[in-house]
């Protein structure tokens, strides 16, 4: 069974205790990140962590839960709440993925607004400034993928994104390169309020071990469909078996809604799924350190996306 994120929100866990004669005073909280889907804000997370928490693809709409990314510095911490992108729901799962936003956002200590600069600022983006305006939490702005834009357009980006009126800080930076984003993670630390750490230094996420997985699973899928299908998949870990001679069997499911999706998943004489599962074999092998037998089938569930009870089961709160 995967276990989902707490249904509660982000709750601060049981403060790590501050060592003996520490004298320095950390500085803890949480950062949400908004913007419009495909933006870059799990590229984001994950590089301010420093390692894959959140899966990543060209498709929007590819984060579905809000899992929290830990920064940890030498005096602060910050949780980066990795969200869904904003754009208008269209069924069950959209809508419960933009109420988790708004809920979210009360509960920050700061947003990270980020936006792709190599599309400019549009409606969508004003949209969000207005939610953003609304919520009782300083802003910070990034805007992303300038790697792909010559200096000039970076200035111009930068000056639409002044506009917006949220945010006194903004940040040309490359989340995909890294370009800036120490800055940026330094910015957001000393923005955050007195107090002690919220998860043990080592922890890199909240998440479950089976769901990480799942979703490794699911970015290999994601990559390598189109349309709605990359929508209709969804990927659910069954067994995690470590067995003596060091090899670990995962068993994995992958969700679609119709038979021909499943066709499609399978491909030709199986070659899809096996695509998929050796890129997501790789993926599993460099999280888990170990060899991995890893085991996938398709199964249609007609409108899972649709079905409350699915998305509970799913942890998509
Ligand atoms: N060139 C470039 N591409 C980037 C950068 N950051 C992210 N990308 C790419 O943009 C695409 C979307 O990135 P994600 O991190 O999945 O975007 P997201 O905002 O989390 O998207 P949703 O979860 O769908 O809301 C991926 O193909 C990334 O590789 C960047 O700094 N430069
Ligand atoms: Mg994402």
């Amino acid at each position: 069974m995967v276990s989902g994120p707490d249904p509660q929100g982000p709750q601060r866990l049981a403060p790590v205790p501050d060592p003996e004669g520490a004298a320095e005073p950390t500085r803890a909280g949480f950062v949400a990140l908004a913007g419009r889907p495909n933006v870059g804000k799990s590229t984001m997370v994950n590089a301010m962590v420093g390692r894959k928490v959140a899966i990543t693809s060209d498709k929007p709409q590819t984060t579905r839960r809000a899992i929290r990314g830990v920064a940890t510095g030498a005096a602060e911490q910050l949780v980066l709440v990795d969200l869904p992108g904003v754009q208008r729901p269209r069924d069950a799962l959209t809508e419960r993925m933009q109420r988790r936003v708004e809920r979210e956002l009360k509960d920050a200590d700061a947003a990270l607004m980020v936006i792709n600069g190599e599309e400019g600022v549009g409606p969508g983006d004003r949209w969000i400034a207005a939610l953003l305006a609304a919520a009782p939490v300083p802003v910070v702005i990034a805007v992303n993928k300038v790697d792909r834009l010559d200096a000039p357009r970076v200035i111009t980006v930068l000056s639409a994104a002044a506009e917006l009126g949220i945010a006194d800080d903004i940040f040309p930076v490359s989340a995909r390169k890294g370009t800036g984003v120490l800055e940026l993670r330094a910015h957001l630390g000393a923005l955050m309020p007195a107090s002690p750490f919220f998860f043990p230094p080592e922890d890199n996420s909240d998440q479950s071990e089976a769901q990480l997985l799942a979703e490794l699973v699911r970015e290999a899928a994601l990559r390598r469909t189109f349309q709605e299908v990359p929508h209709s998949v969804e990927v659910v870990i069954d067994e995690i078996d470590r067995d003596r001679s060091g090899v670990t069997r995962v068993l994995g499911k992958i969700w679609v809604e119709t038979e021909s999706q499943k066709g499609i998943l399978i491909g030709a004489h199986g070659k899809m799924i096996k695509q998929i599962g050796t890129a997501a074999r790789k993926e599993l092998q460099r999280e888990l350190g170990v060899q991995v037998h890893l085991e996938l089938s398709v199964r249609v569930r007609k409108g899972w996306r649709g079905d409350e009870r699915a998305l509970d089961r799913l942890g998509i709160e």
